[in-house]
């Protein structure tokens, strides 16, 4: 089936409270949608996020939509939309870099392959290895207290035991502190993990993952800049709790780089960051060749995006470190009919065709920037 054209949404969409990291505090979280027709009709739509505009990538919402019309469309337009890896290899070929780009134009297409064929997008990627999976929250309202009474809600709800704290932004002693109260609140109904973004040189690094490690903390996320691999690897060797990299491991080369200098004990997969679906997998499988254990990690997707990284993480078989697609959670609003689900500290996975979720084109309609023409 061919396609035959390609429409970019760039959606502004509330989020229920102020979501604090190190670069941007998120209260209203853009998204970018594409919706690819086929010639006969059949429609595929996905999404990527980002997080305050360009501060967290080098891709804004507006870039990528702007690179994705100028540069990605005329190479899709009359392609099969079956083939979908050869399709990103000639994307590839012409458009280097523009990751979430790339990202958003693969999923729009496998949804649409997967949809015209009646099927899940999973068994486009061997089937799913999980229904559900552990997810968990993060807690970035900036406030002890409010921290402590949303991880005890959480668990009374059964909704998240495992819970990370975002602390790459003021103080780290006072960071660190705000931590350890947190995971003495808790005790051991939850894991504590903490997302620095990048924020620590290597001497504060140093003191704050030991304090860290003797609070308790499970897991401590990206606390060097991310081209640091050297930094991160003296890192991993020194402590007990494991340091994962997210922003250090977008593409399948710097994936091959980390694993190979041990650069970190524990990869965050996101689809976005490294180019697509078909480039997580690849990511998976050098974790799984260097015996690096794997977290299913998020952008702050709605539903749609969420169901998309839902669907490919239920194809790896070992998530150890599981996955905070707790997304939809956040948000005000939903651009789908249909919602993700959370039971028992896990995320459902949708089920297809496709993605499994219908968008909701007068909600699509009412937060889009552009003038909607479908
Ligand atoms: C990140 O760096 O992991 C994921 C969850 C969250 O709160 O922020 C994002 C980005
Ligand atoms: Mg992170």
């Amino acid at each position: 089936m061919k396609i035959h054209s390609l429409d970019i949404y760039v959606v502004d969409l509330p989020t229920i409270r102020p979501h604090h990291l190190a670069m941007h505090t998120i209260v209203t979280q853009t998204i970018v949608l594409a919706c690819i027709r086929s010639e006969d009709g059949v429609e595929g739509w996905a999404e990527v996020a980002t997080i305050g505009g360009a501060s967290y990538s080098e891709e804004s919402p507006e870039a990528i939509k702007f690179n994705i019309e100028k540069y990605i469309k005329p190479l899709i337009i009359g392609e099969y939309a079956r083939n979908f890896d050869a399709l990103s290899y000639k994307i590839n070929l012409h458009v280097k870099g523009n990751y979430y780009a790339k990202a958003l134009v693969e999923a729009a297409v496998i949804d649409l392959t997967a949809r015209t064929q009646n099927i899940p997008a999973y068994d486009l990627f061997g089937g799913k290895c999980h229904s559900s999976m552990p997810v968990a929250w993060t807690l970035a309202s900036g406030d002890t207290a409010k921290d402590i009474e949303e991880a005890q809600r959480c668990l009374a709800e059964r909704k998240h035991n495992i819970f990370k704290l975002k602390i790459g932004k003021g103080d780290p002693r006072a960071n660190v502190a705000h931590v350890i109260k947190i995971k003495a609140a808790v005790g051991n109904a939850g894991s504590i993990r903490v997302d620095v973004n990048q924020a620590w040189d290597e001497a504060t690094a140093l003191y704050c993952i030991e304090a860290l490690e003797d609070g308790g903390v499970d897991l401590v996320e990206q606390p060097l800049v991310r081209w640091n691999h050297e930094g991160m690897a003296r890192l991993s060797s020194r402590f007990k709790v494991p340091i994962m990299a997210d922003e250090s491991v977008g593409t399948i080369h710097e994936a091959y780089q980390i694993a190979k200098h041990r650069a970190a004990d524990v990869f965050a997969l996101k689809i976005a960051k490294a180019g697509g679906l078909t480039a997580v997998k690849k990511t998976a499988a050098i974790a799984e060749a260097s015996g690096i254990p794997l977290y299913g990690g998020t952008m702050i997707e709605s539903s749609l995006g969420t169901a998309i990284c839902a669907q490919l993480y239920s194809t790896i078989p070992e998530m150890a470190f599981g996955t905070e697609l707790f997304g939809p959670l956040l948000f005000k609003d939903n651009v789908t009919l249909n919602r993700i689900e959370y039971e028992n500290f896990e995320v459902k996975v949708p089920e297809g065709p496709g993605f499994g979720m219908e968008i909701d084109k007068e909600k699509v309609k009412h937060y889009s920037r552009e003038v909607y023409i479908v």
